[in-house]
């Protein structure tokens, strides 16, 4: 489903069929989709873009920050960007976004420069989509359909790919109309549909609708299936008694990176937007031999769209379920303020505000020191790492145990000897303030969390 909608020259007689199968493709958003499972997704890569956002509030440095990301992100998509404008205004046109006069002047710019997209910085309605598509003559995509798509060229995993799909779907249901009309005209190719398939009295849009939420119904119930995996995962672990951390941040922040420091993890780190989009759980210890898990997960951007954090709301229960937050921020950013802003709002979103949160400020060897200042002034607690060189990695690592869900049930013990067993586990689990030896075993003296307590009782002294 990916770029075929190259036509080679024509050379038989077949080819109206073809040229026509490949005129629609362009339109497979329309009301042309034959089957669902092949949507046509509008595929950013490869191509020549020019952006454009409306900039209602905030500083002028502000506005432009907004827009280098998204030129980041429309060149993770693969895509080339040719130019890149912000109109001020007091708020998007509800007609055009821009404004019907802006259009026809963006029209004249993307004739200039040669593109054949328009990102706009939001999300735009369905309406919107269609109503500027005519005036520009280009397709025109948003932010949120952007970032859809480097999320479906990243997907690995099936569960990915499933909540992928499933987000995506979300998005276009509501714009199968709308969006690609302007363009399905031009290819107006006069009826040829699956009639066939339709019920009496269903129009043909009906059809596509009923036929999307259908295969949205199956996505979700195998993501359901898949999910169920994962809860017996996270459930064995949390009997094991083992303290979940989990690592979140904005994207590109080094998430993967500190992951595999801390662990030897082995996580792809890429300087991409979203280049980790299925969680990595792996066991860590602390300086003092305590076992814990670290899970490193997707990225957040600011406006991460909702049918993302919607479909992946099983992959981000390992954020909700964790008993500590290792929140990482890339202190090299322009605006790194901005991104833990953004990163908080969409824990809020997932029901995970309130789980303690350890902010590490990584890329600490290029970040300016008024930065760190006033980084470490706004978040006491603070730490300054480096995941490229290893600073700070070890004022982290006792951070984290420090921030660790403390061992609270007091037990003195004596262990027989052929249980060396439950010995390391106190030693793993808990906090031991004295041993010693007897003939009966290990006495020990110390902390360890409820579940462990009462595997002990028999040993109680
Ligand atoms: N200079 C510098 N670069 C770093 C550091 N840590 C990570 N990077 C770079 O930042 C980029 C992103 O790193 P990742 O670890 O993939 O970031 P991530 O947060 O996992 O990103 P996503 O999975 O895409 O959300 C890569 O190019 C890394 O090499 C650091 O401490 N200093
Ligand atoms: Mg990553």
């Amino acid at each position: 489903m990916v770029g075929s909608t190259l036509v080679s020259e024509p050379s038989d007689g077949s080819l109206q069929v073809e040229e026509r199968e490949a005129l629609r493709r362009v339109a497979g958003l329309s009301t042309e989709l034959t089957d669902i499972t092949e949507v046509e997704y509008r595929q950013i890569r490869l191509e020549k873009v020019v952006l454009i956002g409306v900039w209602t509030s905030g500083t002028a440095l502000s506005a432009d920050l907004s827009l280098a990301e998204l030129a980041r992100l429309a060149e993770t998509a693969g895509a080339v960007v040719l130019d890149a404008l912000v109109q001020r205004r007091s708020k998007p046109d509800a007609g055009t976004f821009v404004g019907s006069g802006k259009a026809r002047e963006l029209a004249e710019i993307i004739g200039a420069v040669g593109a054949d997209t328009l990102i706009c910085d939001g999300e735009l309605t369905p309406g919107q989509l269609s109503q500027l598509e005519k005036i520009v003559k280009v397709k025109v995509v948003d932010r949120t359909w952007l970032i859809l798509d480097i999320f479906a060229q990243h997907a690995r995993s099936r569960e990915g790919k499933a909540q992928v799909e499933l987000a995506q779907l979300e998005y276009m249901l509501p714009r199968l109309r709308g969006w690609g009309e302007s363009m399905s005209r031009q290819a107006s190719t006069g009826g040829g549909g699956i009639g066939a398939l339709r019920g009496p009295g269903e129009t043909k849009l009906e059809v596509d609708r009923r036929r999307i939420r259908t295969h949205m119904a199956r996505l979700r119930r195998q993501l359901r299936t898949m999910a169920n995996a994962r809860v017996v995962q996270r459930a064995e672990r949390h009997r094991a008694g083992t303290p979940a951390v989990a690592i979140v941040g904005y994207t590109n922040a080094g998430k993967s990176s500190l992951l595999n420091r801390l662990t030897d993890a082995g996580v792809l780190v890429r300087d991409e937007l979203f280049a980790t989009l299925d969680p990595t759980v792996r066991r860590a210890r602390t300086t003092s031999g305590r076992e814990y898990t670290l899970a490193d997960t997707v990225g957040f951007v600011r406006h991460l769209p909702h049918q993302l954090v919607e479909a992946f709301r099983s992959t981000l229960e390992e954020v909700n379920q964790a008993d500590l937050l290792l929140h990482v921020v890339d202190g090299s950013d322009p605006d790194p303020l901005g991104q833990i802003a953004a990163v908080r709002e969409v824990l809020t979103e997932i029901g995970a505000g309130d789980i303690p949160e350890l902010i590490a400020v990584n890329k600490s060897e290029i970040t300016p020191e008024t930065s760190l200042a006033e980084l470490r002034h706004r978040f006491p607690g603070a730490i300054a790492v480096s995941a490229l060189t290893g600073d700070g990695l070890d004022t982290l690592r006792a951070a984290v145990e420090e921030a660790l869900p403390r061992p609270d049930v007091p037990v003195a013990v004596t262990v027989p000897f052929d249980r060396g067993d439950l010995v390391s586990e106190i030693h793993e689990h808990g906090q031991v303030t004295s041993s010693s030896y007897s003939d009966h075993g290990t006495t020990i003296r110390g902390l360890v969390p409820g579940w462990l307590a009462a595997r002990l009782t028999d040993y109680a002294d």
